[in-house]
């Protein structure tokens, strides 16, 4: 019997599919402090959950999944059908499988106790963010981010266990549903993007070890409320105007962040009349899209502090986020220093 060592097809014909989110995640299982698995699981959970929502979003305009719900949520927003039935899917999907005790949702007014007291992780999620883009087929997200469990495994989940400042996640990421689908975390050691592939259903790593631009041209800002902005705003958006930056703003927190991410550029959501503290929640929005810009060396502020030194005080608190590009985030913070008394927030 003859028997030959595998030789990898150099004929060109068949060109390789790359690696799988499972398998990256396997490899990578032994990054986390405390391996054991479960993380890797619950990585894999959101995953499955993302491509439920995924074929959801593709066919909205088919199925009777469009336009409002008929309810609104707890911070008194309307809520989209696609909303809810992305919550039902990922809370689906993060409560069967066993690694998770608790689950914070924008869709929620409460933190969701899973009664899984051997459950290591707590998820912080906005299922669906920029949903009033749904219905015009214009790119949504969704932001989740991972933390360990404070209180020992065994008792009863408490507000320590949720209530954790940015800094503390073990994970984040963001699912982009746009002209592909990508799927984009960090568990602490840099930042990788996986891209959809409808026809064979896995996501392949398409975009290793993401690394911001230091510097970028693109601003972008919701500027019909530039008459509610603070002078240090204005004074920063005036300087992107003087620099001919491009204004781009799709009014999906994951498009607008994504794009910059990959081009170089700034995100801004200050505080305005209408929203003193800003429009952004901090635990499901804000500190996931901060730590994965911090390990691609981008920076996320909410003009005073680093959005990852935060305490929460609430579930559904709300802050102003300036991130992006190191740069332009710096100079962010030169040109509001200079205007007198001007509280950037
Ligand atoms: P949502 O969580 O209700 O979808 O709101 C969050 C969205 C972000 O995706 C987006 O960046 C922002 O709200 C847009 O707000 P505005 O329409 O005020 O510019
Ligand atoms: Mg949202």
């Amino acid at each position: 019997m003859k028997i030959l060592p595998y030789q990898p097809d150099q004929s060109g014909l068949a060109y390789s599919v790359g690696i799988t989110l499972d398998r990256f995640i396997k490899l990578k299982q032994s990054d986390f402090p405390f391996a054991s698995g479960e993380l890797s699981q619950l990585l894999r959970d959101i995953a499955l959950a993302a491509k439920i929502v995924n074929r959801e979003t593709n066919r909205a305009g088919l199925s009777n999944i469009g336009g409002a719900f008929g309810q609104t949520n707890v911070q008194g927003e309307e809520q989209q059908k696609l909303d809810v039935i992305a919550n039902i899917r990922f809370m689906r999907a993060l409560s069967k499988g066993g690694e998770v005790c608790a689950i914070v949702s924008e869709e929620e007014d409460a933190v969701i106790d899973l009664k899984n007291n051997s459950g290591k992780y707590v998820v912080a999620i906005d299922p669906l963010d920029g949903s009033s883009n749904i219905d015009v087929n214009i790119s949504i997200g969704t932001i989740f981010s991972i933390y360990r469990r404070k209180t020992p495994l065994g008792s009863p989940i408490t507000a320590d266990d949720v209530m954790q400042r940015g800094r503390e996640q073990v994970a984040a990421g963001y699912v982009l549903y746009g002209s592909s689908t990508m799927l984009v975390y960090t568990t602490g050691n840099g930042v990788n993007g996986f891209t959809y592939e409808t026809s064979l259903g896995e996501f392949f790593l398409s975009h290793p070890d993401i690394e911001a631009p230091k510097n970028g041209s693109i601003y972008s800002i919701n500027e019909g409320l530039q008459n509610q902005w603070n002078p240090a705003i204005k004074a920063y958006i005036d300087h992107c105007k003087d620099q001919a930056y491009a204004a781009r703003y799709i009014g999906s927190l994951v498009a607008d962040f994504h794009r910059n991410l990959l081009k170089g550029g700034i995100y801004l959501y200050p505080a305005t009349e209408k929203n003193p503290n800003g429009k952004l929640r901090l635990l499901y929005e804000a500190n996931a899209l901060a730590f994965i810009a911090e390990q691609a060396g981008a920076v996320a502020t909410d003009g005073n502090s680093s959005i990852l030194d935060i305490r929460p005080s609430s579930l559904h608190q709300r802050t102003p986020l300036i991130i992006g590009s190191e740069r332009m985030v710096r100079d962010f913070e030169y040109v509001s220093n200079q205007i007198p008394q001007a509280n950037p927030l």
